[in-house]
């Protein structure tokens, strides 16, 4: 059976293009996967300036907020990359064989890079840890969204690369999975929604600030006046229908927008409702945990000890074919 693996790192609340886009799939994998891997990678969330207070917080609300969208720790091992030490080794490891230039060709490392006056080394390295999370269980199916594609491109040449080096079919190459949403919009309907754009709607955010949110959102720019007929296939709003609103609502909104019998406010209202549905039950959840934090622990404790057994066996056979096992005299 294919072995998942996906990581998302703790720099800043689960968003719902995070969720939609992958931690949503995350979940359902578990019912055909036990024995998925996941991981809160928070070493990758280094690699700007950041508040260790903050991050200490995040880290905390990132593992609370998975258990409460459904990962099972049961089912599935979730833990803190920094608890397990071999990602740092592998991605050494895997620097040694990872041409550079294909690492400046990185698009989020130029779009990032490009704001920066000085550039941290490890912005640049952030893919290979990133192969070396994946390779690390020898994973060949990583639910992520569409913006991560480029990163697992370099995954598989790094598998093709250390395999064809020394010889041997030892790692796979791992493939994407993507979700229906593969890259949901922020709500200014520019940029893909993420934690750095400040364009996110918050998993655990309630009713009425989702609302807030919701209510000045971009829509079809074309669609000026509530007469005028608009084009669900270019509004960000109806995508998110398509992934919150039941198929029936789905064609009634877009029904109602094409004929102009709706606004958009009253577009926006069904999708609350929607939203509301499918987001109540992970916020109480959420309140559950917060009222027993010692659910999270436990399960990042027994996540981290799985994924350890894993990642200790997989260095062990790289160092072996390597030559970086215990020392022994040369013989011959
Ligand atoms: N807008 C999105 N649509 C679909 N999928 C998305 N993902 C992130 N944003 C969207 C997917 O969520 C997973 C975890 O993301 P991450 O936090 O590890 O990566 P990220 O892309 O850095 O998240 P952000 O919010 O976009 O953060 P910043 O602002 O730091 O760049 C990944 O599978 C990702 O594809």
């Amino acid at each position: 059976m294919a072995r998942i693996f996906s990581g998302i790192q703790p720099s800043g609340e689960l968003h719902i293009g995070n969720y939609l886009g992958a931690v949503k799939n995350w979940v359902q994998l578990q019912a055909t996967h036990p024995g998925a891997i996941y991981c809160v990678v928070d070493y990758h969330a280094i690699t700007g300036a950041y508040d260790p207070a903050v991050l200490r917080a995040r880290r905390w609300g990132m593992a609370k907020s998975l258990l409460a969208a459904g990962i099972d720790p049961v089912l599935s091992a979730l833990f803190m990359q920094s608890d397990v030490p071999e990602h740092t080794e592998l991605s050494w490891i895997f620097t040694t064989i990872t041409p550079l230039g294909d690492l400046e060709r990185q698009t989020q490392f130029k779009d990032k890079s490009s704001k920066m006056e000085s550039i941290p080394a490890g912005l640049l390295m952030y893919p290979v840890l990133q192969s070396a999370d994946i390779l690390l269980y020898r994973a060949d199916r990583v639910p992520v969204g569409e913006d991560q594609i480029q990163h697992l491109e370099l995954a598989r040449d790094t598998a093709r690369k250390w395999n064809a080096k020394f010889g041997v079919e030892y790692f796979p190459e791992p493939k994407p999975l993507l979700t229906p949403a593969r890259r949901i919009m922020g709500l200014d309907g520019n940029a893909k929604m993420s934690k750095s754009l400040g364009n996110t709607i918050g998993l655990l955010e309630s009713d009425e600030e989702i609302w807030q949110k919701l209510r000045p959102a971009v829509t079809d720019p074309q669609r000026v006046r509530k007469s005028d007929p608009g084009r669900p296939d270019v509004c960000n709003i109806y995508q998110l229908h398509k992934a919150f609103s039941v198929e029936s609502t789905q064609e009634h909104v877009a029904e109602q927008c094409r004929t102009a019998g709706w606004g958009c406010m009253d577009c926006k209202k069904v999708l609350l409702e929607g939203m509301v549905q499918e987001l109540t039950p992970i916020r109480r959840r959420s309140e559950a945990l917060d009222a027993e934090p010692a659910r999270v622990l436990d399960a990042l404790a027994d996540g981290a000890r799985a994924a350890r057994g894993i990642a200790q066996e997989t260095l062990g056979e790289v160092r072996e074919v390597m030559g970086l096992n215990a020392v022994a005299v040369p013989t011959g």
